[in-house]
């Protein structure tokens, strides 16, 4: 049976603004306060989705959440009505207002952590919605999340939904940014790389001095059991704790892999050799022949990497069996990372060709190309079984193009967000959205 990769972008949402929210994210602390253009924004996320489908990839559309976040402030005790509770917030609380303001969840490679039926007990495709629990204004996100995924995969036979973790910094969960699956083909079975920060119950474990570690161990390892992997199928490593310090807060901003290939920093992991052994004896196992694409610090720097965002690209398979790495513009303005590039290409390896997006409303914040895509590796009948309405075709292309031309504003600032009618517009526009990825009823201003 024929099986995929299927990218589902996140389409960025009409609150798209720098809060300056994420300690340790470069991007997100030094852009704070710019103005930001949701519009443009958007246009670039679905730019890149159109492109690839026209490529031949199969593309999906996940859609952004209700924000503001009225429910979120009236838990931290704003009241009175909808106006009145974003007035209050703006007056006493401006960064909690911000903050449930966020349109965060366009990085959807956090949104959850996916298994392929082929590497679950039960056959089934399984989903972990992530806690995000690092950073208040993405930890609001899961349970809009859940009931998203709920609609677009909602075929019982073939799908299986998790909570989020317990919503506990022990169990920090990023989902998909720190994880990796390898394997031959999509539809068979293959190996899951969890990447953790630190250990939050053994002590042995080294942790950055400096930015918080973000993935746990624990969750990760309480991922794997929720989604019944095998221990043969499974390899976990630690991120190195110094480049969290240097700003790669998630795996993905360090290592990017696909099928049998892994592209990754020199400096991202500890036991770097012991890592690799273990990617390849449990790969040979099921048949798959590991190879990994090593950049060296003397090439590019952690910090070249941070700011170019070169590892949190798209690795594509082609079907030819080379790949393709889908690159933000920020690579092409690296005159080191450029120069890697073109080497790279050349050499003959398996990565053939780079295509260059800009994305940089979404880079402002730290979102590169891969954060902004959750990728769900299904067969022809899952496929099949996935809601039609979220798969990116050409009309679906220009119906969104033009909800996004409608609805959007082109410049935002934070007191942009304490303006009550932003509300009214951001519900009015993701009704209608509902309504064009045929999802139901998905967001507390239309459930409760
Ligand atoms: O969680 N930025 C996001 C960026 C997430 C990128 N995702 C991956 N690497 N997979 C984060 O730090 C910034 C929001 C602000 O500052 O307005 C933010 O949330």
């Amino acid at each position: 049976m024929k099986s995929y990769e299927v990218n589902f972008d996140g389409l960025v949402g009409p609150t798209h603004n720098y809060g300056g929210l994420s300690y340790g994210n470069v991007a997100s602390q030094s852009n704070s306060q710019q103005s930001s253009n949701p519009k443009e924004a958007a246009l670039q996320g679905l730019a890149k989705m159109k492109a690839l489908m026209d490529m031949g990839f199969q593309q999906g559309v996940l859609a952004p959440q209700e924000r503001p976040d009225v429910a979120a402030l009236r838990r931290l005790g704003f009241a009175g009505s909808d106006a009145q509770v974003i007035e209050r917030a703006a007056k006493e609380a401006m960064p909690l207002l911000v903050a449930s303001c966020s349109a965060s969840s366009m990085w959807v490679a956090n949104a959850a952590t996916v298994s392929p039926s082929a590497d679950t007990a039960d056959g089934r495709v399984h989903f972990t919605a992530a806690n995000l629990n690092c950073k208040y204004h993405r930890s609001i996100e899961h349970p809009t999340t859940s009931r998203v995924l709920g609609a677009m995969f909602a075929d019982q036979q073939h799908f299986a939904h998790h909570a989020a973790l317990p919503a506990v910094a022990q169990f920090g969960d990023e989902g998909a940014a720190n994880h990796t699956r390898f394997c031959r083909v999509y539809g068979e079975a293959g190996v899951e790389f969890f990447v953790y920060g630190r250990s939050a119950f053994d002590s042995r474990y080294p942790a950055p001095q400096k930015y918080p570690a973000r993935q746990t161990l624990e969750a990760s390892q309480a991922v794997a059991r929720l989604h019944g992997l095998r221990e043969e199928g499974v390899v976990y490593a630690q991120q190195n704790p110094s480049v969290i310090d240097q700003g790669v807060f998630h795996n993905d901003v360090i290592a990017v892999g696909n099928g049998e290939v892994l592209f990754y920093h020199e400096d991202a992991f500890l036991e770097t050799d012991k890592m690799l052994a273990e990617l390849s004896s449990k790969l040979a196992k099921v048949g798959g022949k590991f190879q990994s694409v090593c950049v060296p610090r003397s090439a590019v720097t952690v910090d070249d990497a941070v700011r170019s965002y070169l590892f949190n690209s798209q690795l594509l398979s082609r079907p030819d069996g080379s790949m393709l790495l889908i690159v933000p513009e920020e690579c092409r303005s690296n005159e080191r990372v450029w120069q890697y590039l073109q080497s790279l290409t050349g050499a003959g390896g398996v990565i053939r060709e780079v295509k260059v997006f800009d994305l940089k409303q979404s880079m402002q914040n730290g979102g590169g190309p891969a954060c902004l895509r959750l990728r769900v590796a299904l067969n022809e009948t899952e496929l099949a079984a996935v809601n039609p309405g979220v798969i990116m075709t050409a009309p679906l292309y220009d119906s969104l193009t033009q909800w996004v031309e409608r609805h959007y504003r082109d410049r935002m600032t934070e007191n942009d967000l304490a303006d009550p009618q932003l509300l009214l517009e951001c519900r009015g526009a993701l009704d209608e959205l509902t309504q064009i990825l045929k999802l139901g009823a998905v967001y507390p201003f239309q459930i409760n």
